[in-house]
C-alpha cells in the first residue's frame, strides 16, 4: 500500500507542471465569435503576413529578392523580419489593432509600403485585401527588376484545410477551403506597372518553418537566349509525381516586376454573398482613407499630442512606435516546454492559444510575461477590450501551481527562432508581475470603462486566476526571513559568470549577490510582491470580494521600518540586496594545460579574490535600488525620499542625458563582461521600461503634497524631456527604436526594431501614468 502510495503521489507531483489551473477559462469567445479580430497581421516575425486567430490558421505572407542579387542558399530574400537583412527601416505606421494597417519598408533602391483592410460579412471572418506597392527609393531604379513572392500554407493539423492553384485575371492565385473559413480565393490584382514575368508554385511543403526554403530549392534558372541572361522562376505545380498525387499545402506566386509597382492581393470568403463590389482599385483606396483618418483622430483623443504642442514630426514617429506595437500582436498556438523538480525530463505543456503583442519583430517575436505588462498600458489606453483578452490569454496559460511560464515558444516559426538551449520553462522560476502594473493602470484611468457589465465579466473569471499568480508569488518566492523575497533560479554552482544572472527577474545580468544562497533577498522582487498585494485589494474591492488579506500583505510590505531593516545600507544611505556577497571577483583565462595535451584556448573563468560573507551588497547601486520609490513606498516628508530625488539627479550615479542608466558608474560590475561571450547588458544600458517607473513615480510625488514636490517636478521635467528626445533622434538617425541606448553616447543598441517596452515613449509624451 505504501508503495503504490508513492507512486501515485510521485506520479502525481510529476503532471503538476503541466496541468492546467482549475477553474473556467477566462477566454471564453474567440475565433470566428470575434469577426472583427478574425484575420490580422498576427505573424509579427514577418515583415508581411496575415493568419487568423486559429489554431492551425492557413497563413499569407510575402517574401521578395533583386534578381540580380540573389545569393547562393537563398541569400537576399526577404520574409521573416531578420536583422541581418540590415533594411534601413520596417514598420507599421498606422494600425489600430483591428481593421486595417499600413507598413513602411526601406530596402536598398526600394520603398515598400504594404497595407490591409478588412471587410466584415457572411459567416466565415468576411474578406480582406492587402496593397503591396513598391517604389523607387530616391532615383530610378534602371532595368532592375524585383519579384515579389506572396504565398498561403496550411499545416497539417489544419482543420479539412485544402489549397490548389487557380488563374483569375491572368494571374494564378489560390482556390482553398479549412472547416472555419470554408471556400475561399486569394486573387491578385495588377493595380500599376509591369509584370515582366510570372511564375507560380503549387507544392507540398515540409512544414510552415521551411516556406522560404521550399521557394529556394524549386526556383529555377531558364536562359533566355534572345539576351543571353538567365531568369529565375517558380517552376510550377510539383504535386504531381508518377501515379500518386500529393496534396499541395503551399501555393505561391512569384511576379518579377519593374518599380514602381502595385497589387492587390484579394481575399474573398465563399459565405460572403452580397458583397457590394470587390475590395480593390479605387474601392481599396477609399477605404484605406477613411480608415486612416479615423486613426488619427482616435489617435488624438487618446494621446492628445496636439494639444500638448508636439510638432508633426514627434507625432509621426509616435504614431509609427504605437502601430508597430498594435501591429506586432501576433496570435500563437502550440506547447511549451516546461520543467518541474519532480519531471527527469522537460515536458511538454498543454496546447494553448497565446494573443499577444512581442518586444521585437525581427529577434524576438513572441510572448515575453513581464515585458506583455508593459505593452498593455498602451494597448489598453487604446482599446481595453484587445488588451483584456490579451491579459485572458495569458491567464490562460497559468498551471494548476499558479505558475505562468515567461518565455512564450508557440508553433513551428515560433520555435524556428530559439537557440535549443533556450526554449525549456522551469516552473520554479518567476518573472516581475508586471500585469498587476497594467491592471492599477486600467483602474486609474479607466475606471469607467471597465466596470462596464461584460469587461467586469472577463474580471470576475480573471480573479480566481489572479488570485492564485499572487499567492503563487508569495509562497514559492519567498526568503527564510518574513518579508524577504527571494528570485529563484540563478545558478550557484557556476564559475563561468562573473555574476551568475538572474533571468527571472528581468534584469538578467544586473549585479546581485556573487554568491547565491537561499538567504539572499532580492529588493525589486519584493517591491513587485508589494505592487501585487496593492493591486489585487483594489481589484477585490472593485469585484465586492473580501480584500482584507491583500490589503494586510499590502501594509505589511509598506512598513518602512520593516523595509529599511531588511535592504537599508546606513553606511551608504540606500537600498540594496542581501546576500552572500563580495566585489573581489574577476574574469580570467586559465594557463594553457601543461605539453603534451595540445593547448586549446580555454574559456575565462571567475576567480574569487575575497571570501564573500553574508552582506547588503550595497556597492551595487542602480535600477534595482529604486524600487522602493517605484512603489510610492514613501511618505512624502520622508528623508529617504529626499534622498533617491538626490541620487537621481547625479550624474555620477544614474543620470545621463538620454535617461537614467541602469548601474552606476562607481558600482563595480558597471559595464563588465559577465563572461567572455556575454556583453555588459543591464550593466550600465538605459533601459526605457525601467525609465517610465521612474518617471511614472516622479509623476506621483510631484502631484502629492510635501516638501519635496518641486523637486520630484523639476526632475520629472527634464528627465521625461531627456528620454522623448534621445529616442526620437535615435529614431530619426538610425530608423529604428531600440532595445536599449547607450549611456555615454545615447546611441540605439542591442535588438530593432524593439518597440515592446520602447514604446512606452509614447505614454511618456502623452503623460499617461
Ligand atoms: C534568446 C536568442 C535569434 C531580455 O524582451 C524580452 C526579454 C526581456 O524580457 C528581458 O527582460 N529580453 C531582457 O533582459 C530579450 C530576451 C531574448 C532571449 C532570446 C534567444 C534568439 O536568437
Amino acid at each position: 500500500l505504501g508503495i503504490a502510495c508513492c507512486v501515485g503521489y510521485k506520479g502525481y507531483l510529476e503532471t503538476r507542471v503541466n496541468t492546467p489551473f482549475d477553474s473556467q477559462k477566462v477566454v471564453t469567445k474567440t475565433g470566428l465569435a470575434v469577426p472583427e479580430i478574425y484575420w490580422g497581421s498576427y505573424r509579427p516575425g514577418t515583415y508581411f503576413g496575415l493568419k487568423t486567430r486559429e489554431p492551425y490558421s492557413p497563413v499569407m505572407g510575402l517574401m521578395w529578392y533583386f534578381p540580380s542579387k540573389l545569393g547562393f542558399n537563398g541569400e537576399g530574400i526577404r520574409h521573416w523580419c531578420e536583422q541581418g537583412d540590415n533594411l534601413e527601416h520596417y514598420a507599421w505606421s498606422q494600425h489600430d489593432g483591428k481593421t486595417f494597417g499600413i507598413q513602411n519598408i526601406v530596402d536598398g533602391p526600394v520603398v515598400f509600403r504594404t497595407s490591409f483592410v478588412k471587410r466584415i460579412g457572411g459567416t466565415n471572418g468576411g474578406d480582406w485585401t492587402a496593397r503591396i506597392g513598391v517604389y523607387p527609393n530616391g532615383d530610378a531604379l534602371e532595368d532592375e527588376t524585383i519579384s515579389l513572392v506572396f504565398y498561403t500554407a496550411i499545416e497539417p493539423q489544419t482543420n479539412k484545410g485544402k489549397l490548389a492553384p487557380s488563374t483569375f485575371s491572368h494571374i494564378t492565385g489560390v482556390v482553398g477551403e479549412t472547416k472555419e473559413l470554408g471556400k475561399f480565393v486569394v486573387k491578385y490584382h495588377n493595380i500599376s506597372g509591369r509584370i515582366v514575368r510570372e511564375s507560380y508554385l503549387s507544392v507540398e511543403a515540409k512544414g510552415l518553418q521551411l516556406l522560404k526554403e521550399t521557394i529556394v530549392t524549386t526556383l529555377r534558372v531558364v536562359p533566355d537566349k534572345s539576351t543571353g541572361t538567365r531568369h529565375l522562376v517558380l517552376p510550377g505545380d510539383l504535386t504531381q509525381f508518377k501515379e500518386q498525387q500529393m496534396a499541395p499545402n503551399f501555393v505561391a506566386t512569384q511576379l518579377e516586376v519593374t518599380v514602381p509597382f502595385e497589387m492587390d492581393v484579394v481575399f474573398e470568403s465563399g459565405s460572403f454573398i452580397d458583397r457590394p463590389n470587390t475590395l480593390s482599385g479605387h474601392v481599396y483606396e477609399r477605404e484605406l482613407l477613411q480608415r486612416a483618418d479615423s486613426f488619427h483622430k482616435k489617435f488624438e483623443n487618446t494621446f492628445e499630442l496636439k494639444k500638448k504642442n508636439f510638432t508633426d514630426e514627434y507625432i509621426d514617429f509616435a504614431k509609427i512606435v504605437f502601430s508597430n506595437l498594435i501591429g506586432g500582436i501576433g496570435y500563437f498556438y502550440g506547447a511549451s516546454r516546461v520543467q518541474s523538480e519532480h519531471t527527469q525530463t522537460p515536458v511538454p505543456y498543454w496546447k494553448a492559444p497565446l494573443f499577444t503583442a512581442v518586444p521585437s519583430r525581427s529577434f524576438f517575436p513572441r510572448g515575453f510575461l513581464w515585458d506583455e505588462g508593459f505593452h498593455g498600458l498602451l494597448l489598453a489606453s487604446w482599446d481595453l477590450d484587445l488588451e483584456l483578452d490579451i491579459m485572458s490569454h495569458w491567464f490562460d496559460l497559468m498551471n494548476i501551481e499558479g505558475w505562468i511560464p515567461r518565455e512564450e515558444i508557440l508553433g513551428q516559426e515560433a520555435l524556428a527562432k530559439v537557440p535549443e538551449e533556450f526554449v525549456t520553462q522551469i516552473n520554479s522560476n518567476a518573472n516581475p508581475p508586471t500585469f498587476f502594473l497594467t491592471l492599477r493602470y486600467i483602474i486609474q484611468n479607466y475606471i469607467e470603462r471597465l466596470t462596464e457589465e461584460d469587461r467586469l465579466g472577463a474580471l470576475e473569471r480573471l480573479y480566481p486566476r489572479l488570485v492564485a499568480w499572487f499567492d503563487w508569488f508569495n509562497t514559492t518566492q519567498t526568503g527564510p526571513l518574513p518579508g524577504t523575497y527571494r528570485w529563484r533560479g540563478r545558478d550557484a554552482k557556476t564559475n563561468r559568470e562573473l555574476n551568475p544572472k538572474t533571468l527571472s527577474s528581468g534584469l538578467d545580468d544586473y549585479p546581485r549577490s556573487s554568491h547565491p544562497t537561499d538567504d539572499e533577498r532580492h529588493l525589486d522582487l519584493r517591491c513587485w510582491i508589494m505592487l501585487g498585494a496593492g493591486t489585487l485589494a483594489e481589484i477585490a474591492k472593485l469585484l465586492n470580494r473580501e480584500s482584507y488579506k491583500y490589503m494586510d500583505t499590502f501594509a505589511y510590505l509598506f512598513d518602512p521600518k520593516l523595509l529599511d531593516q531588511l535592504h537599508w545600507s546606513e553606511d551608504l544611505q540606500r537600498y540594496a540586496d542581501y546576500g552572500r556577497h563580495t566585489d573581489d571577483v574577476a574574469l580570467k583565462r586559465p594557463p594553457p594545460p601543461p605539453p603534451p595535451s595540445r593547448p586549446s584556448p580555454q574559456e575565462m573563468v571567475r576567480v574569487v579574490l575575497t571570501e564573500p560573507r553574508d552582506r547588503l551588497v550595497d556597492t551595487t547601486f542602480g535600477y534595482n535600488s529604486l524600487f522602493p520609490f517605484f512603489v510610492h513606498g514613501f511618505s512624502s516628508n520622508s528623508p529617504r525620499l529626499l534622498k533617491m530625488l538626490t541620487d537621481l539627479r547625479n550624474p555620477e550615479l544614474l543620470w545621463t542625458k538620454f535617461g537614467l542608466r541602469s548601474l552606476a558608474k562607481k558600482s563595480p560590475l558597471y559595464n563588465q563582461r559577465n563572461t567572455e561571450h556575454d556583453p555588459p547588458y543591464w550593466r550600465g544600458n538605459i533601459w526605457i521600461n525601467m525609465n517610465y517607473l521612474a518617471l511614472e513615480a516622479l509623476n506621483y510625488y510631484r502631484k502629492l503634497e510635501g516638501p519635496y514636490q518641486q523637486r520630484a517636478q523639476d526632475l520629472y521635467v527634464e528627465l521625461r524631456e531627456n528620454l522623448i528626445s534621445n529616442i526620437y533622434s535615435q529614431y530619426v538617425k538610425t530608423g529604428y527604436v531600440w532595445e536599449h541606448y547607450n549611456p555615454k553616447t545615447g546611441k540605439g543598441q542591442g535588438s530593432h526594431p524593439f518597440t515592446g517596452w520602447t514604446s512606452l515613449v509614447v505614454l511618456m509624451m502623452a503623460e499617461k501614468f
